[in-house]
């Protein structure tokens, strides 16, 4: 790519990031006719991109002028969750949420019923998490703890390495043995495939572990079809071989870690056999995986997310992360672990959200308990009631568990609520107000990875569609409304780009906005021999990594790996199990983004119906053949899917992809309506796994 387009130009080429929730932050070419964008590509130059997008942010063009897309505020006229609405100005759009927020701010209730909604519609820094959390700052409304996805894992991780960092796709493509533990690669990660096929043809091994042959799984030498959420439990099966057999890494154990001695104790109790009963794994194959990852080197784990959404998540991805400490892969240039790169980039996060605003005092609602959130008088956590709420970058109707109470919530003729949004989502339609948001084409941002270490920008390339604006713009207006006045409402968003860049980290020197603006994306001055626990100084409280960490105790944690069982199960809960004896999974469909994409044709066309996979036991037990509609549910709720009978899911599992519109749903309703607001164990994740269900016949009516 020689030709730089400036932002804007009516003809050529743009260079922009994909926004999307995703390890690989894609940077995309932008190609633009006559002021309208026409295609969007891979840039082939990014070493992890290499030239291609994934099927869904291929359609992004399709996506942006769909014929749906949002181009006008919209005013509520039917009842809330009808989607009747009729098309209003800004100035009265903006005027009357502004009256509305100010007089709930002023109310008896105050600022802390006025609760933010957001998450991962965009990752990008200005779009995802500058001015909207100035904004909310700044007014006294209530804090989000923003812990949908990822903070069970994340939190697991700092208990025991800090930062969160591991092998990119580069290094990745070294190892010799590679375990893809609860992650669907092709699907959820595409961008390290290749690097893991290069590494295949230099002779490298691939395992998947999952209790879904996925298509991932199908593409791999051996597939491991665990008992979900025994993750811990076929590791620590692991180490009692590894130990056992003297394959441990003493002196990096030694130099490295506290807590190894206390490890060796508790995974003697790990019996290959104990492990075999627990994770329906045969013993002989956790012994010779043991042996595998101990003597291949380098040995890499890529562990994702699906073992984190039961409830012992956070101590399952620290107890499988600590497998290349007591090995010592660490050592080697491709082996580790990877959960995610972010903890490498070290952005100005303060001067964009400015947290020193916070009212001391203010409460926290953890966003996956939003349907207490909005039906509970205290909303769940003490406070006044929830009477405003602010979505943007999310579709909480769709995505967020127990969809039930959230329903109920947004029913209520009390909650004044304003979507931003680019379609009428099944959020929207519970909406007082519907603003146009502006597309990823049509607004600036930067983005960091979490599957990399290279930051992009993000320019322009078209003029908003219709009226559509920035989030950013959206709260300067909102703040400026309401009275709001400090200069920060005033930065442009370039200007918080710049902001965000300004920051002390080494690995950040030298990265300007001019520099990102020529080049569109720039590697981190890490290391190139990048092997970031190979000598580590972690910053965790002890400065090693913590086999043993002492602080989750005080959380009522096991400070050491363990295995918890999922709040479902048989073992946990043998009551419920025995009524609902199926674990439903419901990890993402190939051809969406969480509930992005589900509406764009061509995408909805590949995915089909929902469906509901079922082992042929299972499925014969309950008189279901394959094509039949079915009903799943449990005492939260049910959905109806169509039945795929088919070995690729354990016996005792249940598996339908996600995450659909209800309003595009048979009956209305999705997994989300049996999905559970329970938290994990570590940083109140969410379980969305850990989800006992039944299945049952559900013959078409008429
Ligand atoms: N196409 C597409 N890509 C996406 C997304 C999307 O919606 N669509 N979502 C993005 C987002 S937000 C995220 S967080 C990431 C998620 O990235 P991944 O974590 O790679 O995502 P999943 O595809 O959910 O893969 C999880 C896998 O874990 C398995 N699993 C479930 N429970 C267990 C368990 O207890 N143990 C083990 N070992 N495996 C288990 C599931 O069967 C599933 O195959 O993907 C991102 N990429
Ligand atoms: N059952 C089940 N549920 C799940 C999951 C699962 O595996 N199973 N996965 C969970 C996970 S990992 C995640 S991360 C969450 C994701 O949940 P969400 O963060 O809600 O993500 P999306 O469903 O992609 O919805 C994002 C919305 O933001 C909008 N949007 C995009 N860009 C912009 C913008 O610039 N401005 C504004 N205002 N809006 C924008 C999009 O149109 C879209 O409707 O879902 C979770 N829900
Ligand atoms: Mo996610």
């Amino acid at each position: 790519m020689n030709s730089i387009a400036l932002p804007l130009a009516q003809t050529g080429v743009v260079r922009g990031a994909c926004p999307h929730d995703c390890p690989d932050t894609c940077a995309m070419l932008v190609h633009v006719q006559d002021g309208r964008a026409v295609r969007v590509q891979g840039d082939p130059e990014h070493p992890v991109t290499q030239g291609f997008l994934c099927t869904k942010v291929n359609r992004y063009v399709e996506r942006t002028y769909h014929a749906d897309r949002l181009t006008v505020p919209l005013r509520r006229v039917g009842p809330k969750g009808e989607g009747r609405f009729e098309p209003a100005t800004w100035d009265e759009a903006l005027d009357d949420i502004a009256r509305r927020l100010n007089d709930i701010r002023n109310g008896p209730h105050g600022p802390q019923s006025i609760l933010p909604y957001s998450y991962s519609g965009t990752l990008g820094q200005v779009q995802g998490g500058s001015m909207d959390r100035r904004f909310f700052h700044r007014i006294g409304a209530s804090l989000l703890d923003r812990t949908i996805c990822a903070s069970a894992g994340s939190e697991g991780w700092k208990a025991t390495y800090g930062d969160r960092m591991g092998p990119t796709p580069t290094e990745a493509e070294h190892a010799r043995l590679i375990l893809l533990w609860g992650t669907n690669t092709l699907t959820s990660n595409p961008h390290l495939w290749p690097a893991l096929r290069r590494a295949r043809e230099a002779g490298a091994r691939l395992i998947a572990i999952d209790p879904i042959r996925t298509r991932t799984a199908a593409q791999c030498d051996e597939h491991l079809p665990i008992r979900p959420g025994t993750d811990a439990a076929l590791a620590l099966g692991m180490m009692h071989v590894i130990f056992r057999d003297g394959l441990q890494d003493d002196a990096y154990l030694r130099d490295h870690t506290v807590g190894a001695e206390e490890l060796r104790i508790r995974a003697a109790e790990w019996t290959p056999a104990r492990a075999a009963e627990t994770t329906g794994l045969p013993a002989e194959r956790i012994e010779r995986l043991a042996h595998e990852f101990a003597t291949t080197r380098p040995a890499f784990i890529r562990l994702n997310y699906g073992l984190q959404r039961h409830r012992g998540g956070g101590t399952a991805v620290r107890t499988v992360s600590l497998l290349p400490a007591v090995t010592g892969a660490w050592r080697d240039l491709g082996g580790g672990a990877t959960l995610s790169t972010s903890g490498a980039f070290k952005l100005n996060s303060g001067a964009l959200q400015r947290p020193d605003w916070i009212a001391p005092g203010t409460r926290t609602i953890n966003m996956i308990r939003l349907g207490e959130a909005l039906t509970k008088p205290d909303a769940g956590v003490g406070g006044p009631p929830v009477q405003a709420f602010i979505v943007y970058n999310s579709n909480p109707a769709a995505v967020a568990p127990d969809l039930g109470a959230v329903r109920a919530g947004l029913l209520r003729d009390d909650l004044f609520t304003v979507v931003m949004e680019h379609f009428v989502t099944d959020t929207a339609r519970y909406a007082d107000w519907v603003l146009p948001a502006t597309s990823q084409l049509e607004h600036w941002d930067v983005h960091t990875a979490y599957g990399h270490l290279y930051l992009t920008l993000n320019q322009p390339s078209i003029a908003p569609v219709g009226q559509c604006l920035p989030n950013t713009e959206i709260f300067r207006r909102l703040a400026s409304r309401m009275g709001l006045d400090d200069p920060e409402f005033a930065d442009s968003d370039t200007d918080l780009i710049r902001q965000a860049l300004k920051s002390d980290h080494p690995w950040l020197a030298g990265i300007t906005f001019e520099r990102l603006v020529q080049e569109g994306w720039v590697r981190l001055n890490a290391p190139e021999d990048f092997r970031p626990y190979a000598d580590p100084r972690p910053n965790t409280p002890t400065g090693k990594i913590q086999i043993l960490a002492p602080e989750l105790a005080a959380h009522g944690i096991d400070p050491l790996p363990t295995y918890i069982p999922p709040a479902e199960s048989a073992e946990a809960d043998p009551e419920r199990a025995a009524r609902y004896p199926l674990m439903l999974l419901s990890p993402p469909e190939h051809p969406f983004m969480n509930s992005t994409f589900v509406n764009v044709p061509s995408l909805a066309r590949a995915a089909g119906d929902t469906k509901l996979l079922l082992h042929p036991s299972e499925a014969g037990e309950r008189g279901v053949a394959e094509g039949d509609r079915v009903r799943c549910w449990n005492d939260r709720g049910h959905f109806f899917g169509r039945a795929v009978v088919t070995e690729d899911v354990r016996p005792g599992v249940a598996v339908s992809y996600g995450v659909r519109w209800a309003m595009h749903s048979d009956g209305g309703r999705t997994v989300n309506d049996t999905t559970s607001q329970a938290v994990t164990d570590l940083g109140g994740g969410a379980v969305f796994y850990d989800n006992a269900v039944e299945v049952e016949p559900a013959p078409d009516r008429g």
